[in-house]
């Protein structure tokens, strides 16, 4: 039977797993949850996850959420190898460091910048935020500095979730290509893949929905904003 993955493609971890399971091959059947509609909070979604968040997969009725759990469980279960999330050790701990980092750092900060700027109707981006995202683009090029891809020499699932994140976080703070010429470089190899289109038509999405925004970055700095608030 044919997974069911419930999901909106605007979202970046929906764009993860979307490229993830193009790349195994796998087919899904896309249930779509429409978050601006708050069709995440309903009673019968929730019962499938209470998190109510996007992704989730139903695999023959098990159900997993967490775009990173749902990638590592595609290729541990379907991959006709362990090329994307290898099963070595040490290869395996630094692609999870880098899907921790997506998770905590990077999308941990865009999802607060989208939630502020869709449902709470800001209409600029606290410095602090912008800092904090800037900060994650500087270790993103870091790691990028001795590799092609995000975890060394090899493609993998730690790939599928920055691009999905960084393509998106751009839109509102965006990369420094200056300063971070790895991050474009590796930007550009991932968008050679004859699959990204899969992100592509997703952030589409996702750009119609946040320039309704008309988000800003501040144009003061954090500690001239504190002076002007003490
Ligand atoms: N860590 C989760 C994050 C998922 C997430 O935050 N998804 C957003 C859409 S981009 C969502 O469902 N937001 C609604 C909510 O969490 O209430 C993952 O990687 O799947």
């Amino acid at each position: 039977m044919v997974m069911k993955l419930y999901m909106t493609n605007s979202s970046p971890p929906v764009r993860a797993v979307l490229l993830t399971a193009e790349a195994l091959g796998i087919k899904l059947e896309h249930v779509i949850v429409n978050i601006m509609a708050l069709e995440h909070l309903d009673p019968k979604f929730l019962e499938i996850n209470p998190q109510h968040s996007v992704p989730v997969l139903d695999d023959n009725g098990t159900i997993i959420w967490d775009s990173h759990a749902i990638n590592a469980y595609l290729v541990t279960k379907y991959g006709k190898d362990d090329s994307l999330y290898p099963k070595d050790s040490f290869k395996r701990a630094v692609i999870d460091q880098r899907l921790h980092f997506d998770s905590c750092n990077l999308f941990g900060v865009l999802r607060i910048i989208a939630h502020l700027m869709v449902f709470k109707g800001y209409k600029i981006i606290p410095d602090y935020l912008v800092e904090e995202m800037d900060d994650g683009y500087k270790t993103l090029n870091e790691f990028l500095k001795d590799g092609d891809w995000a975890a060394g020499d090899d493609l993998s699932l730690a790939d599928f979730s920055l691009i999905s994140t960084v393509t998106s976080s751009d839109l509102f703070v965006p990369v420094d290509t200056e300063k971070y010429e790895n991050i474009e470089r590796w930007i550009h190899k991932i968008k050679e893949l004859p699959y990204y289109h899969v992100n592509q038509h997703g952030l589409h999405a996702f750009k119609r929905i946040i320039s309704s925004t008309h988000a800003k970055q501040r144009k003061y700095s954090f500690f001239e904003m504190l002076a002007t608030t003490t």
